[in-house]
């Protein structure tokens, strides 16, 4: 058998192939044909690239029907599928071409130069283009190409993609995640979702992290049905489109965005079947107001890069409020203390998880991977939890400093080390802070190395803003003479929030 998740992905296909896959914004429709031909020739460039099973293919485009076909594409060679950020910045970009050394990179047009160079001297074999049109030197350089190409044979574990995500220290590590990882998952999630042949799925995140590209993309290739595609999110277009879908899968800030839109109400949820959420915590006032005016039940759900997903709350039964109900099918949750022992019912400690989606490890990090897994194959997810007498599992926290600011992850480290380099800071702590739309924004405080010199505000932002994804720029930065220290040393965060979150949450101009 055949485990290539291309190929499972192709048995679900309707047998019509003239049916409809993806309909854009501006109302182009491409059918289940287009997506085969066309991730046919893209993988037939590729191939004549020098693109081998197990090559890294670096993506960093905008999102485009064609982004999908080139991702089916990937899968269909059996290279390894690294999807990048839009947001990722040149200085970001080193690290991540330097540490995959993928074959090709596809990037913007506009990026070609300069991306280009920087992909040229780590070794990157070659360079197309794509933009968010369908344009680009990947689509001209394979259209004469046969579109029956064959798909790669694939063990299960194989890898599929290379998704890169943060430590509390050090550089971004790459998460190897297999076929089978991805396959069982879907499959899961395809069921526990109750997917059915009218299901139209709106499609409003981005395709370079797990709940866009596997989660969202994932169920409906697997339903073989249609999704109506947006380029990124926004309230009108969504509004505009929802009733005309069934399923919406978003980040809790698209929940907050739609509430404050007077035009979400039950008539605009009219054909909605369900609606999920994930990636970051959803306010049990978010769950509350949006049933109170729609009269849907949101369903959250809890994954990571390195697993996909492993938790949800139920379709038919009791979806809890602050809770990412319990595991999936055939996946195990535990949550542990001290030197990994379990703790009881209720108890809150460290969760792990075990099953046929938790990852093959970090990139060519052999000690990292060994120290996130027990011996028992349980993986640490760094999430501190606890999961009741139902089994229901509630995120309370996180072990580390992560921020999670509108569904995308920022590890403090990387932000300080961008400040701290800056000529006039002694030191920084970013910490996230509770933000309305975002969640948690990022926030910095800097110690100067003089309290009246050194840089402003507004630097300390363009600063990062050079270097850095525009999500992880702090919304503010607050100086201070000192940052709060335990006894060991260590900077004491929790200090840090507390005494800064009423001032970021008070409009400067009152202060
Ligand atoms: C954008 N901005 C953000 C931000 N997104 N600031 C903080 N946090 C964010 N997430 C800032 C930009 O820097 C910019 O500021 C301004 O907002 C406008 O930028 P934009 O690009 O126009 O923003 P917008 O389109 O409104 O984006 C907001 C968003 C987006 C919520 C739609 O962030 C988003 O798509 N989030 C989804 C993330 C996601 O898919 N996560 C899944 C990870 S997988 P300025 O100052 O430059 O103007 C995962 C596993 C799992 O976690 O369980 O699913
Ligand atoms: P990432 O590394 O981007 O995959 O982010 C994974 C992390 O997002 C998890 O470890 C959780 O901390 C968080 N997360 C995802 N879904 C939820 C959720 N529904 N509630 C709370 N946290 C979540």
């Amino acid at each position: 058998m055949n485990h290539n998740l291309f190929a499972l992905f192709q048995s679900r296909f309707p047998s019509d192939r003239s049916k409809p896959f993806i309909e854009t914004a501006g109302g182009r429709t491409y059918t289940y044909a287009e997506a085969e031909q066309a991730s046919g020739r893209f993988a037939g460039l590729l191939g004549k690239l020098g693109v081998q099973p197990g090559d890294r293919l670096a993506v960093q485009v905008e999102k485009s029907p064609e982004a999908v076909f080139l991702h089916l594409a990937s899968l269909r060679l059996g290279a390894v599928y690294l999807p990048l950020n839009t947001a990722y910045r040149a200085a970001e970009m080193k690290h991540f071409l330097s540490d995959a050394e993928p074959k090709v990179l596809v990037c913007r047009p506009e990026d070609e130069a300069e991306r280009g160079a920087l992909a040229h001297d780590r070794g990157v074999a070659r360079v197309l283009s794509l933009d968010g049109e369908g344009h680009g030197s990947l689509v001209e350089d394979s259209a004469g190409l046969d579109a029956d190409y064959p798909t790669a044979e694939t063990g299960p574990d194989e890898i599929a993609a290379l998704l890169y995500t943060s430590g509390t220290t050090g550089k971004p590590k790459g998460a190897m995640l297999s076929h089978h990882n991805l396959s069982s998952n879907l499959l899961t999630l395809h069921r526990a979702w109750g997917w059915n042949s009218a299901d139209v799925l709106l499609h409003a995140l981005p395709l370079f992290h797990t709940h866009g590209l596997f989660v969202a993309l994932g169920c409906v290739l697997l339903n073989g049905t249609s999704m109506l595609f947006l380029p990124k999110f926004d309230v009108g277009q969504t509004l505009r489109l929802l009733p005309r879908a069934t399923v919406f899968m978003g980040v809790p800030t698209h929940y907050v965005r739609l509430l404050a839109h007077s035009g979400l109400n039950r008539d605009a949820c009219r054909t909605m079947r369900l609606f999920v959420s994930g990636s970051a915590p959803l306010l049990e006032e978010t769950f509350r107001a949006f049933t109170q005016r729609t009269g849907h039940t949101i369903l959250e759900r809890c994954g990571m890069t390195e697993t996909c997903m492993n938790m949800s709350n139920p379709l038919d039964g009791e979806r809890i409020a602050g809770t990412v109900g319990p595991p999936l099918p055939g996946i195990e949750a535990r949550i542990t203390g001290t030197e990994g022992k379990a703790l009881a019912v209720g108890d809150t400690g460290m969760l792990e998880v075990r099953g046929p989606n938790v990852f093959k490890g970090y990139w060519r990090q052999a000690e990292k991977t060994a120290a996130e897994f027990r011996d028992d194959g349980f993986f640490i997810t760094g999430d501190l939890a606890r999961i009741d007498e139902r089994g229901y599992v509630s995120i309370v926290g996180r072990a580390g400093d992560m921020i999670i600011s509108g569904g995308y992850n920022v590890y403090p480290k990387e932000v300080e080390a961008v400040i701290d380099a800056l000529e006039g800071v002694a030191e920084s702590a970013v910490v996230g802070l509770a933000h309305s739309d975002f969640g948690e924004a990022v926030v910095a405080v800097v110690r100067r190395q003089e309290e009246s010199g050194g840089p402003s505000e507004g630097e300390i932002i363009a600063a990062v803003k050079r270097d850095l994804a525009n999500y992880k720029v702090p919304k503010r930065v607050f100086f201070t003479g000192e940052l709060p220290r335990n006894s060991m040393g260590k900077v004491q965060k929790n200090v840090l929030r507390e005494s800064f979150a009423k001032t970021f949450s008070t409009p400067p101009e009152i202060q």
